[in-house]
């Protein structure tokens, strides 16, 4: 069996791409999916489950993966509440197995998801990008948050809920005492709760990379290298716990060599994101287009890493540009994806081919 080509789709009424134009890309099996209402915390219900497996039926999609279900700040910060909170999880675990899933992918930063400066910066070619600037970084928060949740033409996004980012003075009030070493613990304990379940439902937990791979205003990044990963893995040392080896978070720190980590850790990667950056030398950076020769990535390096372990798992364009004038939710449009995927497949066909199995 080849890799599992997924494609991230915000649910109907909720995206600009439709179930009937993913279809017509080749190769897509699953639809990478979410309850983008539900707030960290909160019990995903088989009825809404159903009402989504529901629309991915009729076009043959499995709902495989999950990206994401969100942990509540009280399990991050390691608070007493946090068991009830650990409790609903594993409730949304025990539902969402009964509709089949198999991966689930949740990150672990405190307060701020992933984080970008400016979400449709010129490429230079007519598209725009999502862009880094390192210097914009070091000043305020609230600012930049602002700034996010000022450009998503409408939309929302997941882990900047407008509800949470008006309570930051709050949460970095909150999250003050959570040193690095409180937070590893804090994921350990949060992992081993719910171990049991994922064993008993085959579920498999993803842990994305902190993005980008350092500290951010002052709060603690854990999951940032290879020596970070190591720890991650060994810390609760399970097949069921696993990553969302996400090739984009990681090369912004381009000393970071992702092929390398596919090829140590494969066999705990249930779900592999790709996307290419382009490096300034200021240490600024911005996303680009799948193809190995508009960034530094390495991506011709990291899918053959993955067809030479023989993964199966599943894996994803991760953002896009946003080309031809499409009005899209930033970084997740319909054509550059489509095109990544493509250029996916083509370098998986022909090792295929090279290997006589095609
Ligand atoms: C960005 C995504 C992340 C990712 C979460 C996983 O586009 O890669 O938001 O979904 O960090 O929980």
């Amino acid at each position: 069996m080849p890799m599992q080509m997924g494609f991230r789709w915000y649910g109907e009424g909720n995206d600009s791409i439709s179930l009937s134009d993913i279809k017509q890309i080749p190769g897509v099996t699953s639809i990478v999916w979410a309850l983008h209402d539900k707030m960290p915390g909160e019990v995903w219900e088989v009825e809404e489950i159903q009402k989504v497996k529901d629309q991915l039926e009729p076009y043959g999609f499995n709902m495989d993966v999950i990206e994401s279900i969100n942990v509540h700040d009280d399990i991050k910060i390691g608070l007493p509440t946090r068991d009830k909170y650990i409790e609903n999880y594993i409730q949304s675990i025990r539902n969402v197995a009964k509709f089949g899933v198999k991966v689930i992918c949740y990150n672990f930063m405190p307060i701020f998801d992933w984080t970008r400066t400016d979400l449709f910066h010129p490429v230079g070619d007519g598209s725009t990008a999502l862009f880094y600037e390192k210097g914009m970084i070091q000043d305020d928060p609230k600012e930049m948050a602002n700034y996010i949740l000022s450009n998503l033409h409408g939309q929302t996004f997941p882990g900047w809920e407008p509800e949470r980012m008006a309570r930051l003075d709050e949460l970095f009030e909150a999250y003050k005492d959570v040193t690095k070493e409180k937070l590893w613990e804090n994921l350990k304990y949060f992992l081993e709760a719910l171990m049991p379940v994922c064993r008993e439902t085959g579920i498999k937990m993803a842990i994305h990379q902190d993005d980008p791979p350092w500290d951010i205003f002052g709060l603690p990044r854990l999951l940032v290298d290879e020596p970070s990963i190591d720890r991650f893995l060994k810390m609760v040392d399970d097949p069921h716990n696993c990553l969302t080896l996400c090739s984009g978070s990681l090369n912004a720190n381009p000393d970071n060599n992702v092929a390398d980590i596919v090829r140590k850790h494969c066999d705990r990667i249930a779900f592999a994101h790709i996307r290419n950056l382009h490096h300034f030398p200021n240490g600024d950076f911005s996303e680009a287009a799948h193809r190995d020769c508009c960034g530094e990535t390495g991506i011709l390096e990291i899918v053959k890493a993955y067809h030479d372990c023989g993964y199966e798992g599943y894996i994803r364009p991760d953002h896009g540009r946003h080309i031809w004038g499409e009005q899209c939710r930033p970084g997740y449009g319909l054509y550059d994806r489509a095109l990544g995927i493509m250029y996916m497949w083509g370098i998986w066909d022909m090792l295929d081919r090279l290997e006589g199995k095609a």
